[in-house]
């Protein structure tokens, strides 16, 4: 074990261990821990010098960080908080237990707060100063699973109702219900932060923390000194994403931020670590991470007998233990514990000699302690230079008994019996009879109540009632006609790409007297692959030390140049990071009241196929912004392959409700997009974002048509009608992307070679024409009284002629789901399977996508529907260049 205290080696005499003890506890007390420390550093190196090799370690031995001597004093009223928490208890449970017994199986988690219930309540008491006139507040992020605790707790303070208790995760009943866990969308008043996907909340934390000191750093906001608090659970640190940015943390020297990490040992199945210690791990990780590591192992009872281990035995025992042997130690009776935890050694067995097997019993973990939780929080809020983690060891279901507590089934108990009950009643103190208690119902001192005067004044004292969401910011004023008419005009025959374009726009709106200085760009280490790099000179890349060191490119134009008031976040290899950052921006209209704007650009490929989960977390949140998938679409991007080329996220977008998914063609759309984006969002307040898919293929941007913004926005519009209507031969055909001039050179082809005259429509975004097709449909069904309304796509094509023909970047499926409110059958092309490296035309056509194939599906089309030979068809195969025996893209 890292840990361990070394046993004595060759013999040496225990004699002259205790000289070097004592010799450094006398140095403690004359000269003070500094001057210790100094001396066991200047031994170490000493040591290291002289040719003894020693074990690296970056664990303190298994004891609390802070000794009784520091401890401060606790500034509450014990007993009454105790009896306040009791409550809390109490009604956490109830709600647990009423709603399983109204409907079976509907679930709730009662042992991840009660294990909790000291470490919460400590911080509402004494530390999470909530948003005021005066103060922008604390953030605070609730570990999901603890739900039940924070509800019980605003029902105490009055602001949650027996009724809402009642219909805990049933959220559809009349009146209201709660959401099983923190969802913003569900409850805009209440949660800010959805954190039951487990080890988002660790990450999204740390860059709300950068978040903050950037905001401070640009002038947007003061420096308030408010601090970030993130409660997870030990076994959530198994998450890659927890641990995966704790060095971002530490080299900002974040210490606005505080970890606090419920170490029950537990997770859902069992131990954390049976066979190893969590806490031990947890502590090598953020030490090294350069951290504030303070751990809070054991309660107060613990700390005399320490002090009568005059030889390290007892720390060195408590070392020597895993988890699994912990799990069962602290749920086994005084005699047990005696016997195996002490009786390893006559001389630990001396220690609690005095001590009655009842006494043994009652010694508390160090995170059911408020006082040992209280220094913890304090040292941590003081704590200057690093953020801090707090690792507070509880026991799982503290309190359950029988009914669970330190049981590896405890995570999932959702009833109690009886006398399970009674017995948690009794144990807590609940003034309820024995007939009363098993019904269980709420318990709510009134209000003139001591229990209820000490919890309203403390948060009065600190400012208000936390969690608590409110939107407290101004909406943007402007219209920004002007900022977006440029890009309207085309490119004069220049060819740029769609990324150039909106980079193009980007330098413009950071020049907005209105949103200049809202705009975020984020971008993860891929600046260059989208020509953003005339940025950095320009707005700078944020960096809270500014640039200690010339840059080796000084001498060009565009040098790398960081700042402290820099704008752009370059975020380096992360898109999880990045999406944090997107996530604290994007939401900064409620968590500060400032409307800031990210654009967060990215390799498509690796944004909802990577980080999906965090994106549903940004919509939950209510987040706003864009995010732009860069060098998308399979075939457009070349030369990359499988990996890289993205024909899925237009698809992965689609279950996300309030994303608005654009896949555009020219610069004017994506003006347009934008534009009406920022408007919708910063303007009217609506709780939607946005997903652009931008190109790297450069082709001239044509001027925009007139009158087409509706159908931009609304999904498709008539780009360019058939030169010749009156044509025997007609076909619609529907292009996105870059694969609208593949759709535009068929046009031609067909025109040309075939005589069929087609219309090309610009499809934008097939998950709004889908949206409002599914909206439409359910509305007629629930009006059959009524004037059927018609979806959009239907109204678009009701008088187009001829057959239908779809092409995308993207797979077939995307056009197939409006394909029913087609007025005739559809035939899709799209790019259903793996990519490959290759240049663009190969590409398109080994993914059947280029204008030959567009002109081949529409010649089939055709010839299926008898308005022509098959003998047209056979020679265009050939004239076109197709190899009909080609592998199939999907299953090769
Ligand atoms: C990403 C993710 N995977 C799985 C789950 C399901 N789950 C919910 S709670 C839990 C165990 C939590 O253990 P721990 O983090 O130690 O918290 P505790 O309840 O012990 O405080 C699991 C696996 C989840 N919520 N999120
Ligand atoms: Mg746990």
């Amino acid at each position: 074990m890292d840990n361990e205290i070394s046993t004595q080696p060759h013999g040496m005499e225990d004699v002259e261990i205790q000289e070097w003890l004592e010799s450094l506890d006398s140095v403690l007390e004359s000269s003070g821990p500094e001057v210790a420390a100094e001396i066991l550093e200047r031994l170490r190196a000493h040591a290291t010098v002289n040719g003894i090799d020693l074990p690296f370690t970056a664990n303190t031995p298994y004891a609390n960080t802070i000794p009784p001597r520091l401890e401060p004093l606790f500034p509450g009223d014990q007993e009454l908080e105790r009896r306040i928490k009791s409550l809390i208890r109490w009604n956490a449970l109830a709600m647990v237990v009423r709603a399983n017994r109204v409907e079976h199986n509907i679930g709730g988690h009662i042992s991840t707060y009660a294990s909790a219930a000291t470490l919460y309540e400590v911080g509402f008491n004494h530390f999470f100063r909530a948003r005021s006139e005066e103060f922008e507040g604390d953030t605070v992020y609730f570990q999901g699973h603890a739900s039940p605790g924070m509800y019980a707790r605003a029902f105490l303070e009055g602001r949650i109702s027996a009724q809402k208790l009642e219909n805990f995760r049933r959220e559809l009943k009349p009146g209201g219900g709660l959401s099983s866990y923190p969802h913003p969308w569900l409850m805009p008043d209440f949660w800010e932060f959805p954190t039951v996907s487990m080890g988002l909340s660790p990450l999204m934390a740390i860059y709300q923390a950068r978040f903050n000191r950037y905001l401070e750093d640009r002038g947007l906001k003061p420096v308030t000194g408010a601090k970030v608090w993130a409660f997870l659970g030990d076994g959530e640190t198994d998450e890659p994403e927890s641990l995966g940015a704790i060095t971002l943390a530490s080299r900002e020297k974040l210490d606005n931020l505080i970890f606090v990490i419920n170490c029950n040992l537990q997770r859902l199945d069992g131990p954390v670590r049976g066979n190893g210690q969590i806490i031990q791990e947890l502590e090598s990780a953020f030490r090294g991470a350069r951290w504030n590591v303070v751990k809070v192992l054991w309660g107060s009872e613990w700390d005399p007998i320490f002090e009568r281990d005059t030889e390290g035995l007892l720390v060195k025992r408590m070392g020597e233990l895993v988890d699994g042997e912990y799990q069962k130690l602290v749920v086994s009776s005084g005699a047990y514990v005696r016997e195996h935890f002490f009786g390893s050694d006559p001389r630990l067995l001396k220690l609690v000699e005095p001590m009655s097997d009842e006494s043994l019993r009652r010694l508390r973990l160090g995170g059911h302690d408020p006082r040992k939780v209280y220094a913890a929080y304090k040292a941590a809020v003081e704590h200057k230079g690093s953020p801090t983690v707090i690792l507070a060891r509880t026991i799982k279901g503290y309190g359950l008994g029988e009914a669970g507590e330190g049981k590896n089934v405890t995570h999932q108990q959702k009833k109690l019996n009886e006398d399970e009950l009674r017995e948690f009643r009794s144990r807590f103190g609940i003034p309820l009879n024995d007939e009363d208690c098993i019904e269980v119902p709420f318990y709510r001192p009134p209000d003139d109540s001591i229990e209820i005067q000490y919890l309203r004044a403390r948060r009065e004292g600190l400012g208000g009632y936390v969690p608590k969401r409110s939107v407290r910011t101004k909406p943007l004023a402007a219209d920004h006609d002007e900022l977006f008419k440029e890009f309207h005009e085309g490119s004069d025959g220049r060819e740029v790409s769609t990324t150039m374009a909106f980079v193009g726009m980007l330098r413009k709106m950071l020049k907005d007297p209105e949103i200049g200085k809202l705009v975020v760009p984020i971008v993860p280490d891929e600046a260059r692959t989208f020509g953003m790099e005339s940025l950095f000179r320009t707005a700078g890349i944020y960096s809270s030390v500014g640039q200690k060191y010339e840059p080796v490119d000084v001498n060009t134009l565009l040098y790398y140049k960081e700042a402290k008031d820099g704008q752009i976040l370059e975020e380096g290899i992360t898109e999880a990071g990045s999406m944090g950052s997107f996530i604290a921006a994007g939401s900064a209209y409620a968590t500060h009241g400032i409307n800031t704007i990210p654009f967060f650009i990215y390799y498509s490929m690796f944004g909802f196929q990577r980080i999906a989960d965090f994106i549903w977390a940004a919509a939950d949140m209510r987040t706003r912004g864009f995010m732009l998938g860069g060098t998308a679409g399979r075939t457009t991007l070349s030369g990359e392959g499988l990996q890289h080329q993205d024909g899925n996220s237009q698809i992965l977008a689609l279950p996300v409700p309030n994303i608005k998914a654009y896949d555009p063609a020219f610069a004017y759309e994506i003006a347009v997009i934008i534009q009406d984006g920022i408007r919708r969002m910063y303007k009217d307040g609506e709780n939607v974002f946005y997903y652009i898919t931008v190109m790297n293929e450069p082709y001239a941007m044509p001027p925009m048509p007139g009158n087409v913004k509706d159908g931009i926005l609304r999904g498709m519009y008539l780009f360019r009608p058939a030169a010749n209507g009156n044509a025997q031969l007609r076909a619609q055909l529907f292009g996105s992307g870059a694969i609208l001039n593949e759709a535009l050179r068929a046009q031609e082809i067909l025109e040309t070679k075939y005589g069929v005259a087609a219309d090309v429509w610009s499809v934008t975004s097939y998950k709004e024409l889908y949206n409002d097709g599914i909206e439409t449909e359910r509305w007629n069904r629930l009006h059959p009284g009524e004037k059927p309304r018609v979806p959009y796509v239907s109204k678009c094509l009701s008088d187009a002629p001829g057959v239908l023909v779809a092409a995308s970047d993207y797979l077939k499926t995307l056009p197939n789901m409006v394909s029913k409110w087609m007025p005739r059958r559809l035939a899709s092309l799209g790019t259903d399977g793996f990519g490959r490296s290759e240049g663009r035309a190969s590409l398109r056509d080994f993914f059947e996508v280029d204008s030959r194939f567009i002109t081949l599906a529409t010649l089939h089309e055709l010839f299926v529907d008898g308005k022509l030979e098959r003998a047209v068809l056979d020679k265009a195969i050939k004239d076109l260049g197709i190899n009909p025996e080609k592998p199939n893209p999907i299953i090769s």
